[in-house]
C-alpha cells in the first residue's frame, strides 16, 4: 500500500555573529592591547524523530524553520551568544531529500535519531586573535560566516494505524467516508471495495491518524477466496483493528457467526493477526430491530467493550474515533 504524506520545507541555520575590535581601556595604561571577543556561532537546524509524530501534518501548515543568528562579539574579550538551534520533530520513516536537485538526504528511521541538516554559520573572530608580534594592536576582525538555506523535501510512507475489517457490504467504506476526507466507492453488492483506501482521521486531541479501508473478507479468505489473501498482509502491518459487523445481519440464533467467521480467516492467515487488539463494533443501528440483535450479539459474547454506530447517520462514530485515538495512544511504536 504505497499512501505518502509529503511536505516541502525550507529550512535556515543561524548567521555567526561578527566578531568584535576593541581595545582595552584601562587606567593608567596608555595603549590597552586588543581585546574584542568572537562572535557566537549561528543556530543550527537539526531534524529528530519523535515517536509522538504520525503524520507531516505540521509541515505542511508551516513552510518556514531558522535558527537564531549568533550575537556578534564585544569588548574585554566576550564571546557573542551562539545562536539558539531549531529541533524538527519529525515522524519515523520521513525521507529528506533536497528538493531542489531530488537528492536523498537521510532517511530518518531510529526513534530519537538526530540529524544537523543546516550547521548554523561560525563566528567571526575578534580583533584579540589576530594579535601578532609584529601586529599587536590589529584593527580587523571577521565577520561572521552566514547560515545556510535548503529547501527540503519529506516523505513519509503511511502505514495504517488501524485496520477495518469485516464481511462484503458491513459498511467498513461507509465509515471511514464518515470519520475521514477519504471518499471511496459505496454500494450495496459485495466487493464493492477493491483496493485499500487510506483515509487520515484526526481526533482532535492527538495526532491524525491512518486509518485503511480493506476489501471485504470472506470464508475461505485465507487461501485466496474472493480478494483476502492480498489484504490479509496490509492488515497484519496494523496496530489496532476494527472489527465491523453488520447489526441488521445478526441470526438470533447464531448471533456470532459473522463475527467469528472474520476472526477464523484472520487467525488461519497469521498468528499476528489472531493475537492483533480488535475494537468490535456493530453497525447499521439505525435500521430497524437492529436494538434487539445488539442485545443478542452482547449476550453471546460476553465481552465488556461492544461499540455501536450507524455509519450512515454518523451516530456513534465521533465516539468511535475518541477510543481508536485513545488505544493507539497508548500503545508504544514498534
Ligand atoms: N442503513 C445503513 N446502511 C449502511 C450503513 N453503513 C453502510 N450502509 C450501506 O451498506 C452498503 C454497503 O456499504 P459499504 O460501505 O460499501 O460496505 P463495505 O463494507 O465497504 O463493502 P465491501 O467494500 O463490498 O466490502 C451500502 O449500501 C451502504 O449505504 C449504516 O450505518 N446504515
Ligand atoms: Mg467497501
Amino acid at each position: 500500500m504505497k499512501f505518502v504524506d509529503e511536505a516541502t520545507i525550507t529550512v535556515q541555520s543561524g548567521n555567526g555573529g561578527p566578531g568584535c575590535t576593541s581595545f582595552r581601556r584601562e587606567r593608567f595604561v596608555e595603549k590597552g592591547g586588543p581585546d574584542g571577543g568572537d562572535g557566537g556561532d549561528g543556530g543550527n537546524v537539526i531534524l529528530r524523530v519523535d515517536q509522538g509524530k504520525r503524520t507531516l501534518l505540521d509541515y505542511r501548515r508551516q513552510k518556514l524553520f531558522k535558527a537564531r543568528n549568533g550575537s556578534p562579539g564585544l569588548g574585554k574579550q566576550k564571546h557573542g551568544k551562539n545562536g539558539t538551534d531549531i529541533t524538527l520533530d519529525l515522524p519515523a520513516g520521513t525521507l529528506v531529500s533536497d528538493a531542489e536537485t531530488g537528492d536523498t538526504i537521510i532517511d530518518l528511521t531510529q526513534v530519537n535519531e538526530t540529524f544537523t541538516i543546516a550547521q548554523g554559520g561560525k563566528g567571526g573572530r575578534g580583533n584579540k586573535r589576530f594579535a601578532t608580534a609584529t601586529n599587536r594592536a590589529p584593527r580587523y576582525s571577521q565577520p561572521g560566516l552566514p547560515g545556510i538555506e535548503l529547501k527540503l523535501k519529506l516523505e513519509l510512507k503511511l502505514l495504517a494505524d488501524v485496520g477495518i475489517v469485516g464481511l462484503p457490504n458491513a459498511g467498513k467504506s461507509t465509515l471511514i467516508s464518515r470519520i475521514s476526507a477519504a471518499r471511496p466507492k459505496i454500494a450495496d453488492y459485495p466487493f464493492t471495495t477493491l483496493t485499500p483506501t487510506l483515509g487520515m482521521v484526526d481526533p482532535g486531541f492527538d495526532e491524525p491518524f491512518a486509518v485503511a479501508d480493506i476489501p471485504g473478507l470472506i470464508e475461505g479468505a485465507h487461501e485466496g477466496t474472493g480478494l483476502g489473501i492480498t489484504f490479509l498482509k496490509h492488515v497484519e502491518r496494523t496496530r489496532i483493528l476494527v472489527h465491523l459487523i453488520d447489526a441488521s445481519g445478526i441470526d438470533p440464533d447464531k448471533p456470532l457467526e459473522p463475527y467469528e467467521l472474520i476472526n477464523n480467516e484472520m487467525r488461519k492467515y497469521s498468528d499476528t493477526l489472531a493475537v492483533k487488539e480488535q475494537i468490535i463494533v456493530l453497525n447499521k443501528t439505525d435500521l430497524t430491530g437492529t436494538a434487539e440483535q445488539v442485545n443478542h450479539f452482547k449476550t453471546a459474547i460476553n465481552r465488556e467493550e461492544i461499540h455501536s454506530i450507524s455509519a450512515a447517520t454518523g451516530d456513534g462514530c465521533d465516539k468511535l474515533v475518541q477510543i481508536i485515538a485513545q488505544k493507539l495512544g497508548q500503545q508504544p511504536v514498534d
